[in-house]
């Protein structure tokens, strides 16, 4: 276990099934970092029934973007509970900001305990041909968001969650068609936000590709202890 040594406020992008959630999983254990991912957060509401998640439910499940007011407030709502969103602090984003008009809002007043901005986002760049098989074998454990893979990383018990044995499930929106229009969402909506962090300052947007996500973890790795420096810590 080790911590970092400097405030790294870090946001994930790339397209759906490049191993945002996967390299977030991984991230927060290696560095004890804590971090939100939206799809998680919207798919909890959906489970749990609430208004917003009878909102989002037929939304995603067209592949569609939930609309940026209601994002945000999913989002402020969810940091509001947790205390760790400040400047001095690590954290990780994964999935928010995912729109233009996110990344405005994630630097105003209505987020404001974020406001000191970014300072490292992730681009992830992994061949379309990698990710279609991805999602076809994908399943989760919806209250924690733990993800698996029937051939990358499969369950100790066929269906079941690793840690609870609470059932496991497939996702809605990994209907190949859905899949198409998230993709064609992903570069018309959120691919522009690079170019937008771009804008912001020198160094800040990272890319990193690779066909798998342990070769990409291993660059991320490296790269986030480069930038941030780490403390290893005696367990
Ligand atoms: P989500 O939930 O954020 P997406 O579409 O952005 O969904 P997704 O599908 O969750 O992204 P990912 O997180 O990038 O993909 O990928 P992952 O889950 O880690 O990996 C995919 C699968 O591949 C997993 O089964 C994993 O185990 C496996 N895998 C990983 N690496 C490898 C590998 O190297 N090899 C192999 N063989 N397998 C591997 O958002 C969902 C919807 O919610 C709404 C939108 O409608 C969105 O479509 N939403 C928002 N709407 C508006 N604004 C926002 N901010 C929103 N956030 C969510
Ligand atoms: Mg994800």
């Amino acid at each position: 276990m080790s911590r970092l040594l400097r405030p790294a406020r870090v946001l994930l992008l790339g397209p759906p099934g490049s191993g945002k959630g996967t390299q977030t999983e991984r991230l927060l254990k290696r560095f004890d970092l804590p971090g939100i991912s939206s799809g998680d957060i919207l798919r909890r509401h959906i489970k749990e029934g609430t208004e917003i998640g009878m909102l989002a439910s037929s939304i995603i499940n067209q592949g569609r973007l939930v609309p940026d007011d209601i994002m945000t407030e999913v989002v402020a709502s969810e940091l509001g509970r947790r205390h760790w969103l400040t400047p001095a602090n690590s954290w990780l984003l994964d999935g928010f900001p995912r729109t233009r008009g996110q990344a405005e809002m994630l630097d105003s007043r209505e987020l404001a305990p974020a406001r000191a901005g970014l300072n490292f986002v992730v681009e992830l760049v992994v061949p379309e041909h990698a990710i279609l098989d991805r999602i076809a074998n994908r399943l989760v454990h919806v209250p924690s968001g733990r993800l698996y893979n029937l051939t990358y990383n499969p369950p100790k018990v066929a269906g079941r969650d690793d840690v609870t044995g609470e059932p496991l499930t497939r996702r809605a929106d990994d209907d190949p068609a859905v899949f198409r229009k998230r993709l064609h969402e992903y570069r018309a909506s959120t691919q522009p936000l690079v170019e937008f962090y771009k804008n912001k300052g020198a160094g800040v947007v990272w890319s990193v590709a690779g066909e798998t996500s342990d070769v990409i973890f291993a660059q991320l790795e490296t790269e986030v202890v480069r930038r941030f420096g780490e403390r290893v810590e005696e367990t």
